[in-house]
């Protein structure tokens, strides 16, 4: 009785376990749970080789079994050769046929549209995401960092670069992953069909920090997308209070904008330097590649501590900065939503 009772809670944890992994499976960050057309069909075509890998297990060790068990003057009598021609060849040339062509049918949902209406350019870097709207347009281009928002609904190309390593972009909500390459523009499509916040990362070994460069792919309905282009466009606010004036000066006096873009602000001219813009960097969720949710504490943690926050990063700490300039600063920089 006791022995029974033992293996029914030994049966019951593995499956508590077993529930738990499975969930895990499901939420902001799976390939199994698709959001979009290119992920859907990935999911579908991994769901197909698992059960098709699972039947092919199954009748294997029927086999075996069969071929241990079995009497031998009950067995069906098969000739080595035929087995051989049969499970041996035929069989697998068959179902690895299907499957390629099935696999090079399904690629073109995967690509997506040659034309699609949006075109963003994401750039890896040790270790964020620079995110760029309209680049090529003079005056109208956006960046913003570790945030990409999308239309829900639309076709979205990316344009994935790098100006260091090897990084790769992995969405799995949306679409399969891609490499960002040095010297190489490699192209992306994603569509999300329902409004939400998918989260990616980069899926290649980067260095130090490569743990720390997520980012998240935010779909909302055209119109929230279109006021948000709108306002990302718009220059940096002018300091509204003293404070945030006292918070501009001691962003020029330490030398931020060697690295950091605030456009509008005396004339910092808009382009690509070695950190994220940080215009409008109030209206981002995270920090630092997903590190920390933004608020204010945290802005100041990451100016004060980056290397604490994410050590080797190309962001210097600034520990020499009281907390009466460190509040100067965060209102400053939060001063543009
Ligand atoms: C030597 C270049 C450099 C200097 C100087 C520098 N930063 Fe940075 N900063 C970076 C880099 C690179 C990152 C991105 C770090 C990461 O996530 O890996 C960053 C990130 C940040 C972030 C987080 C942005 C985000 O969206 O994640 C803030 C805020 C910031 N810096 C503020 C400042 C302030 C304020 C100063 C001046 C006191 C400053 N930085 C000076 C390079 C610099
Ligand atoms: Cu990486």
């Amino acid at each position: 009785m006791h022995d029974v009772s033992l293996i029914n809670r030994q049966h019951r944890t593995c499956l508590a376990a077993a529930l738990t992994l499975l969930t895990g499976c499901g939420g902001v960050q799976s390939s199994l749970a698709p959001k979009g057309p290119a992920a859907a069909e990935i999911a579908h075509l991994s769901w197909i080789m698992f059960i098709g890998a699972a039947l092919i297990l199954l009748l294997v060790m029927v086999l075996a079994w069969y071929a241990m068990y079995r009497a031998p003057d009950k067995r069906v009598p098969v000739t080595p050769n035929k087995l051989i021609m049969a499970g041996g060849l035929a069989f697998p040339a068959i179902t690895l046929t299907a499957l390629l062509v099935y696999g090079v049918w399904s690629m073109g949902s995967i690509r997506g549209a040659p034309q699609p209406e949006l075109t963003i350019d994401v750039t890896g870097k040790q270790w964020w995401w620079e995110v760029q709207y309209q680049r090529d347009v003079p005056g109208a281009a956006v960046s913003t960092a570790n945030e990409i928002r999308i239309p829900v609904g639309v076709q979205v190309r990316l344009r994935l670069h790098s100006n260091d390593v090897i990084h790769s972009f992995w969405v799995p909500n949306l679409a399969g992953k891609m490499d960002a390459m040095p010297g190489r523009v490699n192209s992306l499509v994603i569509q999300a069909d329902s409004e939400g916040v998918f989260r990616g990362q980069c899926a290649e070994f980067c260095g130090a920090q490569h743990a720390r460069m997520a980012f998240f792919v935010i779909a909302q309905p055209r119109g929230e997308f279109e006021a948000w282009m709108a306002q990302q466009r718009a220059p940096a606010a002018a300091p509204a209070s003293e404070l945030g004036r006292r918070g501009a000066q001691i962003f020029r006096d330490n030398a931020c904008m060697e690295c950091h873009t605030v456009r509008g602000s005396d004339g910092i001219a808009v382009e690509t330097r070695l950190g994220p813009d940080l215009t409008h960097i109030a209206n981002r969720t995270h920090l630092a590649g997903g590190t920390l949710k933004n608020n204010r504490d945290n802005l100041k943690r990451i100016i004060a501590d980056s290397q604490g926050v994410k050590p080797g990063s190309h962001m210097p700490s600034f520990p020499d900065l009281g907390a009466d300039e460190l509040e100067a600063l965060a209102v400053y920089l939060e001063g543009s939503p």
